[in-house]
C-alpha cells in the first residue's frame, strides 16, 4: 500500500501527492457516502490502477481540521502583517491571534515590509509578542530579507497564511518559492443547476518538503463561536494570571480584585493587549444580545 496526501479535489477525483508524483485517485465504493468528508490535507493510502492513477484504500486519522478554508491536518498559521503601508494595528493583530488560538494551530507572527519601517517601533512589537510566547519573524519579502528563516519554519509542515489585505502574503510566498501564489478573496461558493459546486482550497507543495494552503485563512465571524467565559483562553498571558482573581467567574471586566486588571495597570500585561481583550469581550456580549 502506498501513502500520500490529498492536495486537491475536483469532481470527485482526488489528487494525491506521493513523493514527487501526483496520482489521480477515486475513492473505493465503501467510502462514497462519506465523499464530502475527505478533505484536502487528509493522509491516505492507495493502490495504483495505472501509471498515474489509483484508488484510495484508507483515510488516516486527522490531526486537525481548519474550518476556513476547510483543510485537514494544517499544522500552523503564519499571521502576516505589514509593519507599515498598511500600518500594523496591534488591535487587529490580537483579533487574528484569537482566531488562530481558537483553531489550535501553531502560530507564527510575520511582520513584513521592515525595509519601510523605523526599527524601534518594530522591535517593541516583536518584544510584546515574544514576551507572551509567540514566535515572531521580521521580513522584507520584496528584498528577500528574513525569507530563509521563514522557509525553514515551513519545512515539512502544512501552513496557512492569514492577515490583512496588502500585508504581502503573496509576495512572501513568491519569495519563498517563485511561482507560488495565493488565491485572492474568499473561497467562492457557486450554485448552478441545483448542484452545489464549491471551490475547495488546494495545497501547494514546497520544494524540499511541506505545503502551503493556496487560500488565505480566517474569518472574524468566528468570534460568534466564543463564549464570554472562554475568551481569556485565547489570550495566553491573561489565562495564566486569571487563577489569581478573587472570583473564579471573573471576566476581568468590572469585577473587584481582578488580578488581570491589576497586571495591566502594573504593566505585567501589555495595556493594549488588555484593551483588545475588553474590546472583543464587548463584541461577544453585544452579539449575544441579538439572540
Ligand atoms: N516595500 C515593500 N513592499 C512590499 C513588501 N512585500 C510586499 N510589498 C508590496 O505590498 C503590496 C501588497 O503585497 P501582496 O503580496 O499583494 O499582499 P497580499 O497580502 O497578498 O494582499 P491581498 O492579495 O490583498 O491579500 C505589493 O505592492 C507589494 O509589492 C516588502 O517587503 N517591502
Ligand atoms: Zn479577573
Amino acid at each position: 500500500m502506498l501513502n500520500g496526501i490529498v492536495v486537491k479535489t475536483y469532481n470527485s477525483y482526488y489528487y494525491i501527492q506521493s513523493g514527487n508524483k501526483v496520482i489521480t485517485c477515486n475513492l473505493r465504493g465503501r467510502f462514497k457516502k462519506e465523499r464530502f468528508s475527505l478533505l484536502v490535507g487528509d493522509q491516505v493510502t492507495y493502490t495504483l490502477t495505472g501509471p498515474d492513477k489509483g484508488v484510495i484504500e484508507e483515510i488516516l486519522p486527522r490531526r486537525s481540521m481548519l474550518k476556513r478554508p476547510m483543510v485537514a491536518n494544517v499544522d500552523q498559521v503564519v499571521l502576516t502583517f505589514a509593519a507599515v503601508n498598511p500600518d500594523i494595528n496591534p488591535a487587529l493583530v490580537d483579533k487574528f491571534l484569537v482566531i488562530a488560538e481558537l483553531s489550535e494551530l501553531e502560530i507564527i507572527i510575520c511582520i513584513n515590509k521592515i525595509d519601510l519601517a523605523d526599527s524601534e517601533p518594530v522591535a517593541k512589537l516583536v518584544e510584546r509578542y515574544e514576551h507572551i510566547g509567540y514566535k515572531v519573524l521580521t521580513v522584507a519579502a520584496k528584498l528577500g530579507i528574513g525569507i530563509d528563516a521563514l522557509h525553514s519554519l515551513l519545512y515539512s509542515k502544512i501552513s496557512v497564511f492569514a492577515g490583512p489585505s496588502g500585508a504581502g502574503k503573496s509576495t512572501i510566498l513568491n519569495a519563498v518559492q517563485p511561482g507560488l501564489e495565493l488565491m485572492t478573496g474568499e473561497v467562492s461558493h457557486k450554485i448552478g443547476r441545483g448542484k452545489h459546486t464549491t471551490r475547495f482550497a488546494e495545497l501547494l507543495p514546497l520544494i524540499g518538503g511541506g505545503f502551503v494552503v493556496d487560500t488565505p485563512g480566517f474569518s472574524f465571524t468566528e468570534f460568534n463561536d466564543i463564549e464570554e467565559a472562554h475568551l481569556m483562553d485565547y489570550f495566553p498571558e491573561i489565562a495564566q494570571i486569571s487563577s489569581q482573581c478573587k472570583f473564579s467567574t471573573c471576566l476581568h471586566y468590572k469585577e473587584p480584585q481582578c488580578a488581570v486588571k491589576q497586571a495591566a495597570a502594573d504593566g505585567n500585561i501589555h495595556a493594549e493587549r488588555y484593551q483588545s481583550y475588553l474590546e472583543i469581550l464587548t463584541e461577544i456580549k453585544e452579539s449575544k444580545k441579538g439572540y
